[in-house]
């Protein structure tokens, strides 16, 4: 039996990418970090399986993430742990950089020294590119493994760093180790301070608040709910689903020789046509409902991104499964049928995690 250590292991992708390797066979252990608050909700459905067990660990102090390596000994390590915010980025730089690059270094050197053996997997992520692009053969504007790298935010350039770190050791001392570059992937797990998760929860709370005034003018309507705030809503991204991500993570690990892949969905959408999909299921026009607020305007921003992930397909046989439709489809459904769970549970709905958000202030 393979044991798999996963750091990150509360995130939305450990939260997948878990039960995707104990349906495999494996033995796995998460590591998630101390919290006053409980930070493994996601893991409910595994957290009292027979092979899986969680181990408290951070990756910014070295003596943890060296103890938890050397005493599982495992033959694939999984890092999703991150400081995963770009905008808090620019707020955090430096604790950026103690996650993200110091963190990974920490692992590198653990794998070194206790256990060589180990394949190691790391979260890179499109935000390398930044600015940069190549034109495909139909003057698109795309990434793929051969686009330089230019970040744009403080998340890019610790998240780079620790990308070449990855490339040093596997040549230097011929490690296991490759990275994923993945483009933004989503789900009902996405924490709720990305764009597609705040824009489906609040698809959401729109929703039960319609069918609740139910009979009034849809003035009337709008003078009793907030405007969803927003920054900048023309950037485009390529958006899949974190269980195609887990999916090609796992694989990338399976492979005779590791390289790393760039893995996306090939399609790029904008903020506003996010926006016009999940608003459309509601039957809804989100002009009516958006405002801009300067404040989630980013000092830098990443204006396009567009995978091209013909390598992994060609190499590994890796495609998605998921459409962005799909996609935004589930993520709203969810959400909707989330806050019907608040609303129906014995505690006061002013309690439902939507109402307690989205209810205009007394
Ligand atoms: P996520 O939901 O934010 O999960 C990150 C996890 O890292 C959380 O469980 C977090 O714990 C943990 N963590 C943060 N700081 C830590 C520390 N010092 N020590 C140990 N654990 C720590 O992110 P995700 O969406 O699952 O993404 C997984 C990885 O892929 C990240 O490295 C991210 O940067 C990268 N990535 C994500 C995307 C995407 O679109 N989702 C795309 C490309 C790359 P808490 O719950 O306590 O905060
Ligand atoms: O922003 C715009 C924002 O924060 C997407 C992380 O998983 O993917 C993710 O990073 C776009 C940006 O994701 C709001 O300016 C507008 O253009 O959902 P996001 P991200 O920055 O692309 C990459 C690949 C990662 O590696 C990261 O870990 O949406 N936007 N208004 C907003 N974004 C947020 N968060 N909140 C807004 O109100």
């Amino acid at each position: 039996m393979k044991t798999a250590l996963i750091f990150g292991a509360g995130g939305q992708d450990g939260s997948y990418l878990a039960p995707f390797l104990l349906n495999r066979g494996y033995r796995v252990v998460g590591v998630h970090r101390r919290s006053s608050n409980d930070n493994t909700g996601r893991l409910t459905e595994i957290k009292n399986g027979y092979q899986f067990s969680l181990l408290e660990g951070d990756l910014t102090d070295s003596n943890s993430v060296s103890n938890i390596i050397s005493s599982v000994g495992p033959d694939e390590i999984y890092n999703l742990a991150a400081q995963s915010h770009v905008h808090t980025s620019f707020h955090q730089p430096e604790l950026t950089f103690q996650v993200n690059t110091i963190g990974v270094l920490h692992i590198l050197e653990s794998i070194r020294k206790h256990s060589p053996r180990s394949k190691f997997y790391q979260a890179s992520t499109s935000e390398l590119f930044g600015v940069a692009y190549d034109l495909d053969a139909q003057g698109r504007r795309i990434q793929d493994e051969r686009t330089v790298f230019a970040p744009c935010s403080p998340y890019g350039c610790a998240k780079l760093a620790a990308h070449e770190l990855v490339n040093v050791y596997r040549t230097s001392y011929q490690l296991s180790c490759c990275a994923g570059i993945l483009f933004n992937h989503e789900s009902p797990r996405r924490g709720e301070n990305f764009v597609t998760r705040k824009i489906t929860k609040y698809v959401a709370a729109l929703y039960h608040h319609l069918d609740a005034t139910n009979g009034m003018t849809k003035r009337a309507a709008k003078n009793g709910f907030p405007m969803l705030k927003l920054g900048n809503t023309k950037s485009a991204r390529d958006w899949s689903h974190a269980k195609d991500m887990v999916r090609a993570m796992w694989m990338m690990l399976q492979a005779e020789t590791l390289r790393d892949y760039v893995v996306s969905s090939n399609e790029s959408h904008t903020v506003e046509d996010f926006l016009d999909r999940a608003f459309r299921i509601i039957g809804q026009d989100w002009r009516n409902w958006v405002e801009t607020d300067k404040d989630l305007l980013r000092p830098m921003e990443v204006p396009h991104l567009h995978g091209s992930s013909r390598r992994i397909c060609q190499e590994l046989g890796w495609t998605p499964d998921y459409t962005f439709d799909g996609l935004v489809e589930e993520m709203v459904t969810h959400d909707i049928e989330e806050f019907q769970r608040g609303v129906d549970s014995s505690e006061s709905p002013l309690r439902a995690p939507m109402l307690k958000t989205h209810l205009p202030a007394a």
